[in-house]
């Protein structure tokens, strides 16, 4: 797995990886699925959208086993890792999908989830099923908006906005979006398919947006003591109202 940066990130982000999403509030990780996988997901999600009425969100999802263990995947969990500690929770997670010639809108700037302070609360995490380029329409970002509490003018949230950057993914790679920064989806005036998986991460002591008394049993057969703390069933340590440098590796 590799960083925009090109520097090895194993486990979790490196240093200045980290230092980078907090100063700017998003971070682009490259390749954290090999071919084989990255194929064999675009196949199945493809089946999953045929089979589920879209929206297609974590009720249908976690229905299915490549889904199930996505929100495990090892580099993608462990970049949660280095903003949560052990206290990570999955708070949502949506399947994108935008056919040819779409015609969503061009620029719909939000925040995901708006509170005072600088620590990241959650982090949206995109997982790119196909290459990002300016036809199929990349997520655009204003660096370091994530701070304070201000929206972006209600005029201005379908314009381009001074400062925004556009980050272009590979299939196969994952943009994390803190939360808070004002980021808007883009438009695919393709031929070919804009499709992402949103997995949505977050503090375990956070309520997740549905109960998981409200998910599909199939997400719980034989789970892991690990999956259990990620739907927010199991607690992961009893010291989760505690602030310890030692165990979360972000000081801000
Ligand atoms: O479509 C994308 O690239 C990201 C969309 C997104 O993050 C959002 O709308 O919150």
């Amino acid at each position: 797995m590799k960083s925009a940066a090109g520097q090895l990130t194993r486990h979790g982000m490196s240093d200045a990886d980290r230092d980078f999403f907090l100063e700017h509030g998003y971070l682009h990780v490259r390749k954290v699925l090999d071919v084989g996988h990255l194929a064999r997901l675009q196949a199945v999600f493809e089946r999953i959208w045929a089979l589920e009425q879209p929206p297609v969100n974590q009720h249908k999802l976690l229905r299915h086993h490549p889904s199930i263990e996505l929100i495990e995947h090892p580099p993608i969990l462990d970049l949660q890792r280095t903003i949560f500690g052990n206290q990570v929770q999955l708070l949502q997670v949506d399947l994108l999908r935008q056919g040819p010639h779409s015609t969503a809108s061009e620029h719909a700037w939000h925040r995901d989830f708006s509170f005072p302070g600088e620590r990241p609360l959650a982090v949206n995490t995109i997982l790119y099923l196909d290459d990002m380029s300016e036809e199929t329409g990349p997520i655009r970002i204003v660096p370091g908006t994530h701070r304070g509490t201000q929206w972006p003018e209600t005029s201005q949230r379908g314009n381009p906005l001074p400062g925004e950057v556009a980050v272009f993914a590979d299939a196969g790679d994952v943009v994390l979006v803190n939360s808070a920064v004002w980021h808007t989806g883009g438009r695919n005036r393709g031929p070919g398919l804009r499709r992402a998986v949103y997995l949505y991460y977050g503090w375990w002591w956070l309520k997740r947006y549905e109960s998981h008394q409200d998910l599909p049993w199939q997400v719980f057969v034989d789970a892991s003591e690990q999956r259990l703390h990620l739907l927010g069933v199991k607690m992961p340590d009893p010291r989760f109202h505690m602030y310890e440098e030692d165990v979360l590796s972000v000081k801000i």
